[in-house]
C-alpha cells in the first residue's frame, strides 16, 4: 500500500475496547474502507489492534434489529423495522416503569466500548432522565485494589507516570503480566527500557508468563490466593534482621507495631516465617528469604501488581500486604518505585471527566455519597454486586436486593460470559420478563434477549478517548468509515428512545457537537485540551510534564505539612477506616487466611486443583473472541502442569473435561511446565457455547467461577477449585 496513495485518507482515531491499552492511532481510508492501521509512535498497537479490521469487518456483525421467536437462549430471532425496534423498546420500558417502578429496570452496563459520549455513557443518561434503573457496583476488575489503596494511602493517585520505571534498580511483577495483559499501552515500552538500564527483574505468577519469559532474572511460581503469606513472611525477614526502612516508616506510616506484633507472631504465637510461608505458597523459604532481603536493599525498587491476585477470596489483603511492603522498604513517593497501591498517576486524564454529562440516578436519591468501596456496598443499597447480578434476579427483595428485576438492560456488556457462574446466569435470564440488548455481534448474552439492537463500530463514530489506568493523552476520535446500514451509535438509539419515552431535553447536539461541549466546558478538560481544532486534527492530546510525575511525593517529604488522605494523615499500616467496618475478615492490618475454596479445604479431596483465569493476550475480554486471526494464534486451552497431565494420562492438545458442582467445560489441554503443578489456567473472556447437555465447549471459565465477592468488593474468580479428566 502506497501511503502517498491520493485516494487514501488518513484518519485519527484510536482504541475503545476495554483492553488494557487505548491506542491513539492512524486509519488509511480508501474509497471508504480502512485497508490499513497505522500505530502512533511509542504508544503502539497490540496484536488484537491489528486484527480490528477482522472484526469490523466480519460477515457476523449485527445489521439488523431482531426479535426473539424462540424460547430464551435458544437463538432464534426474527428481523424486524428499527421502529418496531424502538416501538417496543420503549413500550416495555414504560410498561415496566409504571407496573412495577423504575426499581425494576436494572442497567446492566460495562466497558465493552468505553467511549465518553457512546456505549453507557449513553444509556446512563436516558435512564437517569426517564426516573432511574438500579446500576451496578464492584466492577469485576480492580475492586480489592481500589478498596486497600484508599485505606492505605487514602488516594488512588499512587502511580509514577510509566516513563520513571527506567529509574528503577529492580523491577516486581507480582501477578502481573503487561506483555500479555495490557496495562497501560506503553507499559512494555517502558519496561524494556528499564532492563536495558540494568534493573533486575522478578515475576511472582502461578505461570511463566511472556513476561516472565522476556524479563524476569527469576520466576517465583506461588499458588494463587497464597501471596499474602509470603509477603508477611518477607516483611517477618525485614523485621527479624533490620532491614526495613525503619526512619521512613516512622516519619510516614502509623500502625507498624500492631503489624510487627502479628507478623513476628507475639500476637497470635504464630511467627510468619519463610517456613511458615513455604508450607502454604509452594515457594520454597529460602527462595522468600532471598527476595525480601533484596527487596529491602535495592533501592528503588518497583512492587507491580496485577488485578489477578485481588480477585481472590480476600482480595484486599493482597493489595494490602503489598503496600505495607513497599512501605516498609521506603519504596513510596520516589522516583523509581511504584508503591503497591492504585497507582493512577496524579493529575493525569484517567481522573478528568471526559463523559458525555449523566446526571444523577433518581433512584439512589438520599444515598451517602460514596466515598469509594471502602464504604459503597454498606451505605449505598441502590446498587447491585456485580457478582450477585444472578442472586439479585433471582431472589429479589426477599433475598435481601433492592427491588424485584423485571427488566435488564444491557450496554457494553457480556454479563452471561463475563459474570461468574454462567449456569446460575441461564437460570436468572429465563426469569427475566423481558430483556433488552444494544450488542455488535450475536454474543453469548445478546442470544438470550428479546430484544437486539445492533450497534455500530468504533470507527464510525466521532467520540473522546482516554487512556486505560495509566497514561497522559486524551484521544480524538474522529469517524472514519460509514455505519453499516442498519447500525446505530448506542448515542444515537438513546436519542430515538428519549422521544419515545417522552423525555424532552435528552439531547440538543450530534456526538461531535457534545465532544467540542465536553472538551470546552469540563473544567479539567478545558485546562488539558486548549484548542479543540488542533484536538481534531491531530486527534491526539498529550498531557506534557518537565519531570515524570511521582505521586505521593509531597506527603513522603513532607508528611505534616501535606498530610496523606487518611484520618490519621500518614500511610496506615493499620487502617483506621477499615477498623472501623468492624469485620474479622477484613481485618485492619493484612492477616493471611487459607482460600475457603483452596487447596486445604475439604473440597479439594474431590476438586484438587486450583483454576486461575488470565486475560488473553489475543481478546479484550470477550471481544474479539470470534476474530478467527486471533483465534489461530492462540486457541483456547487449558494450561495444565506436565505431572499433572501424566497423573491423569492427558496428553497435550488433547480434549479434557474441567469440571466442578457449578459446570463443566471440555476444552483442548495445552501441557506445559510453564505452570506450578496443583494449579490450572484458562484464559477469560471465551464465548460460551453449550452442546445440548449444558457441557460448554468454547472454554467460557466462568461456567466454573464462584458468583461471590470479598469482603472489599472483588470478584472472587481466582478462588475456584476444579477436576480435570480425559474428556
Ligand atoms: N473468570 C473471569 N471473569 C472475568 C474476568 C476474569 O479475570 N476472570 N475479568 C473481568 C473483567 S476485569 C472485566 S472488565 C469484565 C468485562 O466484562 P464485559 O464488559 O461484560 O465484557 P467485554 O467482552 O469487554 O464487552 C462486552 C460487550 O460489549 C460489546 N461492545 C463493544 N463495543 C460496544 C459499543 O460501542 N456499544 C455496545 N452497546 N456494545 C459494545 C462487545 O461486543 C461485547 O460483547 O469481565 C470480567 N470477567
Ligand atoms: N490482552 C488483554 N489485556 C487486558 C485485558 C484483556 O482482556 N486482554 N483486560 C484489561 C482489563 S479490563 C483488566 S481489569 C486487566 C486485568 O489485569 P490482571 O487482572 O492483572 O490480569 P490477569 O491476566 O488476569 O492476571 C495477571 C497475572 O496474574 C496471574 N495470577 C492469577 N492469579 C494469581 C494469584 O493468585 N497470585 C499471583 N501471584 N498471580 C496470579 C496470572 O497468571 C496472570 O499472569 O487487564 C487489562 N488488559
Ligand atoms: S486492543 Fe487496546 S492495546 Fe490493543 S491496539 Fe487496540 S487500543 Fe491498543
Ligand atoms: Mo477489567
Amino acid at each position: 500500500m502506497n501511503p502517498e496513495d491520493s485516494k487514501v485518507e488518513v484518519v485519527r482515531t484510536g482504541g475503545c475496547h476495554d483492553c488494557g491499552g487505548r491506542c491513539p492511532y492512524k486509519l488509511h481510508v480508501r474509497e471508504g474502507r480502512v485497508v490499513r492501521m497505522e500505530p502512533d509512535g511509542e504508544l503502539r498497537a497490540c496484536v488484537r489492534g491489528y486484527a480490528m479490521r477482522q472484526r469490523i469487518y466480519s460477515s457476523d456483525w449485527l445489521t439488523r434489529p431482531l426479535k426473539r421467536i424462540g424460547r430464551r437462549g435458544e437463538g432464534k430471532f426474527a428481523e424486524i423495522t428499527w421502529d418496531e425496534a424502538l416501538d417496543t423498546a420503549a413500550h416495555e420500558l414504560k410498561r415496566v416503569k409504571e407496573s412495577w417502578g423504575n426499581g425494576a429496570i436494572l442497567h446492566v452496563a460495562l466497558g465493552g466500548g468505553v467511549g465518553g459520549i457512546h456505549c453507557f455513557a449513553a444509556t446512563q443518561r436516558l435512564f437517569n432522565q426517564f426516573g432511574g434503573a438500579v446500576r451496578m457496583w464492584g466492577g469485576p476488575s480492580a475492586e480489592a485494589y481500589v478498596f486497600a489503596s484508599r485505606a492505605t494511602y487514602g488516594t488512588l493517585e499512587t502511580g509514577n507516570a510509566r516513563e520513571d520505571l527506567e529509574n528503577a534498580r529492580m523491577v516486581i511483577l507480582w501477578g502481573s503480566n503487561p506483555v500479555e495483559t495490557i496495562f497501560g499501552t506503553n507499559t512494555s515500552y517502558q519496561l524494556i527500557k528499564a532492563r536495558e538500564a540494568g534493573a533486575r527483574f522478578i515475576c511472582v505468577d502461578p505461570r511463566l508468563t511472556d513476561s516472565g519469559a522476556v524479563f524476569a532474572d527469576q520466576w517465583v511460581p506461588i499458588r494463587p490466593g497464597t501471596d499474602v503469606a509470603m509477603m508477611l513472611a518477607m516483611a517477618f525477614v525485614m523485621i527479624r534482621d533490620d532491614l526495613h526502612d525503619a526512619r521512613f516508616v516512622e516519619r510516614c506510616a502509623v500502625g507498624f507495631d500492631q503489624f510487627e506484633s502479628y507478623v513476628m507472631g507475639v500476637e497470635d504465637g504464630v511467627p510468619k516465617t519463610p517456613e511458615w510461608a513455604a508450607a502454604r505458597t509452594g515457594v520454597a523459604a529460602p527462595v522468600i528469604e532471598k527476595l525480601a532481603r533484596e527487596y529491602a536493599v535495592t533501592k528503588p525498587a518497583a512492587l507491580i501488581t496485577g488485578f489477578a491476585p485481588g480477585r481472590t477470596e480476600r482480595g484486599e489483603q493482597f493489595h494490602r500486604a503489598a503496600a505495607i511492603l513497599a512501605t516498609l522498604t521506603g519504596n513510596v513517593g520516589r522516583s523509581g518505585t511504584a508503591t503497591g497501591g492504585f497507582d493512577r498517576v496524579a493529575g493525569m486524564p484517567m481522573h478528568q471527566p471526559a463523559y458525555l454529562p449523566w446526571g444523577k440516578n433518581p433512584l439512589e436519591a438520599g444515598a451517602s455519597r460514596m466515598e469509594g468501596s471502602l464504604d459503597i456496598g454498606r451505605r449505598n443499597r441502590h446498587r447491585v454486586h456485580w457478582a450477585k447480578l444472578w442472586d439479585c434476579i433471582l431472589e429479589g427483595v426477599s433475598g435481601g436486593y433492592p427491588s424485584d428485576i423485571k427488566l435488564a438492560y444491557v450496554v457494553g456488556a457480556n454479563p452471561l460470559n463475563q459474570v461468574q457462574n454462567v449456569n446460575k446466569g441461564i437460570e436468572a435470564l429465563r426469569k427475566l420478563e423481558s430483556i433488552i440488548v444494544h450488542e455488535q455481534f450475536m454474543t453469548p448474552t445478546a442470544k438470550f434477549a428479546d430484544l437486539v439492537l445492533p450497534v455500530n463500530s468504533h470507527w464510525a463514530r466521532d467520540d473522546i478517548l482516554r487512556p486505560w489506568y495509566v497514561g497522559s493523552y486524551y484521544i480524538c476520535a474522529n469517524k472514519a468509515i460509514e455505519s453499516l446500514p442498519e447500525t446505530k451509535s448506542d448515542f444515537d438509539i438513546a436519542v430515538e428512545l428519549a422521544s419515545r419515552l417522552g423525555i424532552q431535553d435528552f439531547s440538543d447536539k450530534d456526538a461531535e457537537g457534545w465532544r467540542r461541549h465536553i472538551v470546552e466546558t469540563e473544567p479539567d478538560m478545558r485546562d488539558h485540551v486548549r484548542d479543540y481544532g488542533e484536538f481534531r486534527k491531530e486527534g491526539l492530546h498529550r498531557v506534557r510534564t518537565e519531570q515524570p510525575t511521582i505521586s505521593l511525593k509531597q506527603q513522603v517529604d513532607d508528611p505534616e505539612k501535606n498530610p496523606f488522605r487518611t484520618p490519621s494523615g500518614k500511610i496506615e499500616i493499620y487502617a483506621l477506616r477499615i477498623a472501623e467496618l468492624d469485620d474479622p475478615k477484613v481485618p485492619a492490618i493484612p492477616k493471611y487466611a487459607d482460600p475457603e475454596e483452596g487447596p486445604s479445604s475439604a473440597l479439594a479431596r474431590n476438586y484438587p486443583l486450583q483454576l486461575i483465569t488470565y486475560h488473553s493476550r489475543t481478546r479484550a475480554h470477550s471481544v474479539f473472541g470470534n476474530v478467527s486471526w486471533l483465534k489461530d494464534l492462540e486457541p483456547q486451552a487449558l494450561w495444565l502442569s506436565a505431572e499433572d497431565a501424566r497423573a491423569r494420562g492427558i496428553a497435550d492438545g488433547k480434549s479434557v473435561s474441567v469440571f466442578n458442582d457449578r459446570g463443566r467445560i471440555i476444552v483442548p489441554a495445552k501441557v506445559t511446565e510453564r505452570i506450578l503443578p496443583g494449579v490450572v489456567a484458562l484464559g477469560e473472556g471465551a464465548w460460551y457455547t453449550p452442546d445440548e447437555d449444558g457441557v460448554d465447549k468454547g472454554g467460557c471459565p466462568n461456567v466454573l467461577t464462584n458468583d461471590q465477592y470479598s469482603p472489599g468488593g472483588a470478584f472472587v474468580s481466582n478462588s475456584c477449585l476444579v477436576q480435570v479428566e480425559k474428556a
